[in-house]
């Protein structure tokens, strides 16, 4: 069986060891231009000269969560895409989640300036009911993270496409349920993916619906966000700041609002960072599956292609 590694950003001598270890049945290369017919494609933001060349392949797995740069491209005709499913990413949100609403919550970065400023000041506690926490996306991210958040009492909301129910979460579904989620969040986190339907889901018009002094926290995609219409909440005071993991051109440009704008902390897209090795092993044993007769469309995190997830 032949597997080509295509990913684009990623040194790929450690992840060709990494497959031929986990693989050794398998003839595993890093892609070049004119390789031979491959069955599989490991694969992020590939060229497409690479999916041109491979319209043989059955399954293109990508090593990350979100397809829609791939979704963008012309793909061979019988392969399945297969997203990774966690492999180690839920933790790291609901880590980096938990940390942007409790820095918020406990008013952090106003300590850190006081106590820089030489200042021993004390704040009132702000009341943890009057900030409920709208989680949009419960898939495989989303739903961790809501169930975290719950473990520090805040309430939590969460909206889907499809209704769901999960402990101590208020759950909102579909068109009919968005505007009543955003009316009972304070804090807003984007776990969408990015889909004709979600992009610039968080726009003037349905960040305003958001409870007032609210808070907003993007680790999705940055075009789920129209970014003026942020920053003129912001300004205008119906939003109190925001966390932005991703951004629509990233790199972020250099003369962008985001770096200075006082209420918004930016990270380079790093909520939750791709693990190597339990990339591997999940990406080798969805192989195995395969080649042991399992369809590749019973796998975890097969893409819909319609649904653009
Ligand atoms: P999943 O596919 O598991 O979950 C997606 C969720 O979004 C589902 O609950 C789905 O609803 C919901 N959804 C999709 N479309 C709509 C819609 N139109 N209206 C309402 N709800 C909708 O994705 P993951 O949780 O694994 O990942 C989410 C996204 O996070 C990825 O697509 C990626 O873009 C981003 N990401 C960002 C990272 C970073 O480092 N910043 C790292 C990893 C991922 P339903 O359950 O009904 O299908
Ligand atoms: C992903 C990402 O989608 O890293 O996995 O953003």
């Amino acid at each position: 069986m032949n597997l080509l590694f295509c990913c684009v950003g990623a040194k790929p001598e450690p992840w060709v060891a990494g497959l031929r270890a986990e693989l050794p049945e398998a003839n595993v290369q890093d892609w070049t231009p004119g390789a031979l017919p491959a069955d599989y494609g490991v694969v992020w933001a590939p060229p497409q000269q690479f999916l041109d060349e491979q319209p043989q392949l059955k399954a293109l797995f990508n090593i990350g969560a979100g397809v829609d740069a791939l979704l963008k491209l012309r793909l061979p005709p019988a392969a399945s895409v297969v997203r990774l499913d966690d492999a180690g990413m839920s933790v790291q949100m609901a880590e980096y989640v938990s940390h942007a609403v409790i820095r918020h919550f406990r008013e952090f970065d106003g300590y850190e300036a006081d106590i820089r400023s030489g200042k021993w000041s004390y704040r009132k506690p702000l009341m943890r009911a009057n900030f409920p926490v709208g989680i949009m996306g419960l898939g495989v991210l989303g739903e961790r993270v809501a169930r975290t958040l719950t473990q520090f009492d805040f309430p939590v909301k969460g909206w889907s496409r499809s209704p769901k129910t999960i402990e101590g979460v208020q759950c909102f579904s579909g068109e009919a349920g968005m505007a009543d989620f955003l009316a009972a969040s304070r804090v807003l986190v984007c776990l969408l993916p990015l889909t004709p339907e979600t992009t610039n889901i968080m726009n003037r018009e349905t960040l305003s619906k958001l409870q007032p002094g609210a808070y907003v926290i993007n680790v999705a995609r940055g075009a789920h966000l129209v970014d003026e219409d942020l920053i003129a909440l912001i300004d205008g005071g119906h939003i109190a700041g925001a966390t932005l993991d991703v951004f629509r051109n990233e790199p972020l440009s250099t003369d962008h609002a985001f770096w200075k704008h006082p209420k918004i902390n930016i990270t380079p897209h790093t909520s939750a960072r791709t693990l190597r090795e339990e990339t591997i092993a999940q990406i080798a044993g969805k192989i195995r599956a395969v080649e042991g007769g399992t369809p590749i469309t019973s796998l975890a995190g097969v893409v819909d292609p319609n649904r653009g997830y």
